[in-house]
């Protein structure tokens, strides 16, 4: 390639993702009152830096190959901060490595841009091989948490199991996400990694919801979310563990479940997304479902309504681990706006918008799970047999 060429690639090259980086997002034309998702993904592989993926000297890189490769933006953290809608986004590499950068947007719907350098966590742990899915937590004692899964081989696999891992979930803090500060890992019986910071204390002590399990995949006899209280968050161990929210058989979380972010705080009590998992011929099916806990005792689950929240559809259900949402992030603003920032099937971010008043709308009344077929058939009687009045005065068809 002459030097001539070389520079017009670049050209194409950082012209092409200008434009995808300012392209406006629009909302769907959802009906259902809950939410509005929005038409385009909020970040994807191709939003990352052209600058960490290609080595722009004509002297080094003649024929302008591409030398590094991001495979997928998913799991990300959020937080708004300064006026600013911020994720940590789990950033995965053609080499299957994830790590973590900061995505900004002035609006939390567009204009997403990542931060010039991914982040340096401390590398304090040898045998951590993998880092994903970060939750971010304000706590009231002034810094911000992150609390992420900390991958490693399983020291006890047999000679040539390549697959076995271990989980641990590695706890830093900040107080700009420029800065981090790596505290021990948090001790625990089980494997953990899906581990979430309570913004208050509780009790005086730090609460975390936790996920316990058997192995890495499995969650087995752990039971399902739990609850732990810790004394030291620079030195954290769970010792007691209390499961609050159960997995339940032919349910969405019958296999799995896991809290997403950390909870919003209402005056009716603390509004908790989650993720639900459940196996069927295809594979495992994640979506995200929510639970209401009360306002003092936020080990206490107040509302359960039924079903999923929101479940892959269209392109979302196709991807690296297809049929999966999972969500780590949401922020809610000072007016009571919120942001639900969500994977699809690991591979690329959404944004669907929301507000607290209509989250414990729903919450608070749609209709519990009764886990038989004949109990949702009842549920549906009802609400036909409460629009008859309705009918009657011609307010519905
Ligand atoms: O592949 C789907 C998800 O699987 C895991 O979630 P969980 O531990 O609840 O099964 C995680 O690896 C998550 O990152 C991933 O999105």
């Amino acid at each position: 390639m002459t030097e001539n060429e070389f520079y017009f690639r670049v050209a194409q090259l950082t012209s092409k993702h200008e434009k995808l980086l300012n392209l406006k997002n629009e909302p769907n034309d959802d009906l259902n009152g809950i939410y509005t998702r929005y038409k385009y993904p909020i970040l994807t592989a191709e939003h990352t830096p052209l600058t960490w993926k290609y080595d722009f000297n004509y002297e080094t890189n003649p024929n302008l190959l591409q030398r590094i490769g991001v495979n997928a933006t998913l799991n990300s953290g959020a937080i708004y901060l300064d006026g600013k809608y911020l994720l940590v986004v789990r950033v995965e590499g053609w080499d299957r490595k994830s790590f973590f950068a900061v995505a900004e947007s002035p609006n939390g719907v567009d204009g997403w841009k990542f931060w010039k350098y991914p982040i340096s966590l401390p590398d304090t742990e040898p045998t951590e091989t993998n880092v994903y899915d970060m939750r971010l937590t304000k706590h009231e004692d002034g810094w911000i948490y992150g609390i992420f899964c900390s991958e490693r081989k399983d020291p006890d696999a047999p000679t040539g199991d390549l697959s076995s891992a271990m989980a641990k979930a590695g706890i830093i803090r900040t107080k700009d996400l420029i800065k981090w500060e790596r505290l021990a890992d948090l001790k625990t019986k089980s494997q953990q990694r899906n581990v979430v910071l309570h913004p208050e204390f509780v009790n005086g002590k730090y609460a975390l919801y936790t996920r316990p399990q058997d192995g890495f995949i499995d969650a087995g006899s752990g039971g399902g979310l739990g609850w732990a209280l810790v004394d030291d968050i620079t030195n954290a161990e769970v010792k007691e563990e209390l499961i609050i929210e159960e997995r339940i058989y032919h349910t969405i979380k019958e296999v799995k479940n896991g809290q997403g972010p950390a909870p919003i705080k209402t005056p009716q009590g603390w509004l908790n997304l989650a993720h639900g998992v459940r196996a069927c011929a295809s594979g495992l099916r994640y979506v995200l479902y929510m639970f209401m806990t009360d306002l003092q005792e936020p080990w206490k689950v107040i509302a359960r309504p039924g079903g999923h929240f929101m479940a892959p559809e269209g392109e979302e259900r196709v991807g690296d681990v297809s049929n999966v949402l999972f969500t780590n992030g949401w922020i809610k603003t000072e007016n009571n706006e919120v942001f639900i920032y969500y994977a699809s099937s690991d591979t690329r971010m959404h944004v669907a918008t929301t507000t607290v008043e209509k989250l414990i709308d729903y919450c608070l009344h749609t209709p519990e799970d009764g886990y038989r077929s004949a109990a949702s058939v009842q549920s549906i009687i009802d609400l036909v047999e409460s629009n008859k009045l309705l009918i009657r005065s011609n307010i519905t068809q």
